[in-house]
């Protein structure tokens, strides 16, 4: 009988707590009827298309509150996109770790030019920090993003959304902050998706994807997992993981599908 794994409790967790004090610089939920305080939007195109704030929908619930919106629909086949939110300036001291994290939806139109482009002002240029040209996130689950910008900390610091467009669909974000994260701060974020051929007697690899959330390198620490009432099972992850990096990790133990009670 073929089974799957994530049938069975099964969770999977770190040892590693935050351990150093977090600082937030800036953390906006745009929970507000309007564009926050200090957020500065530029409307380059045709048609209703501009960043604004939006309601969570019935079609965009994104995640049940609020959130920055642009429409490259709104006007129909006339819509050119040109849109840029540009955040307050958040002054940062050079050298110090800086993560950049926001969630959003990016809804690509098949066929149409459309693209999210996400920079950040560092000494006297934008420079772009990432660029979505294929959807992200869905609706009423948006992608979570995490990026080390501590390359560009600087006085100047400020991030900006830009959304290019031929009527194409949108862009909806949620939670932008910019904060140094605690040193120590790793999190499981997946477990691979197992199923046996056949059978129950079939060991079977049990692999993890493991993300540093955390402002310095982390290797060396210890990864558990348990299955139902079985003893947990803790390993040592030996590799590196940078700052805002993932990595997979397969525990030399295989599991036994058939000492757990069905
Ligand atoms: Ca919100």
């Amino acid at each position: 009988m073929k089974f799957n794994i994530s049938t069975f409790l099964l969770p999977v967790f770190l040892l590693v707590s935050g351990i150093s004090s977090a600082q937030n610089f800036l953390s906006e939920n745009f929970n507000g009827n309007t564009i926050p305080s200090g957020w500065a939007v530029d409307d380059q195109g045709t048609g209703a298309c501009r960043w604004m704030i939006h309601a969570s929908s019935t079609a965009v619930p994104m995640l049940g509150s609020n959130y920055l919106f642009v429409n490259s629909d709104s006007a129909g086949a006339a819509t050119v996109g040109n849109e840029t939110i540009t955040s307050p300036l958040i002054p940062l001291n050079a050298g110090s770790q800086v993560f950049l994290s926001f969630q959003h939806f990016f809804r690509k139109r098949n066929g149409r030019q459309d693209t999210g482009r996400v920079e950040v002002f560092f000494n006297g240029t934008w420079i772009k920090a990432l660029e979505f040209a294929a959807s992200t996130g869905t609706a009423s689950n948006p992608a979570s993003e995490l990026l080390n910008v501590s390359a560009w900390a600087g006085p100047e610091f400020r991030v900006r959304f830009q959304y290019k467009s031929l009527r194409a669909w949108y862009w909806a974000i949620d939670n932008i902050k910019v904060f140094t994260p605690p040193a120590a701060d790793l999190g499981v974020t997946g477990i691979q998706n197992l199923s046996s051929p056949c059978g129950l007697a079939v060991p079977l690899p049990i692999t993890v994807k493991i993300k540093n959330f955390g402002g310095q390198v982390q290797s060396g620490f210890p990864v558990s997992y348990q299955v139902a009432a079985q003893a947990a099972v803790t390993e040592t992850f030996s590799n590196s993981i940078l700052p805002g990096d993932s990595a997979s990790s397969t525990f030399r133990l295989l599991f036994l599908p058939r000492s757990v009670a069905i």
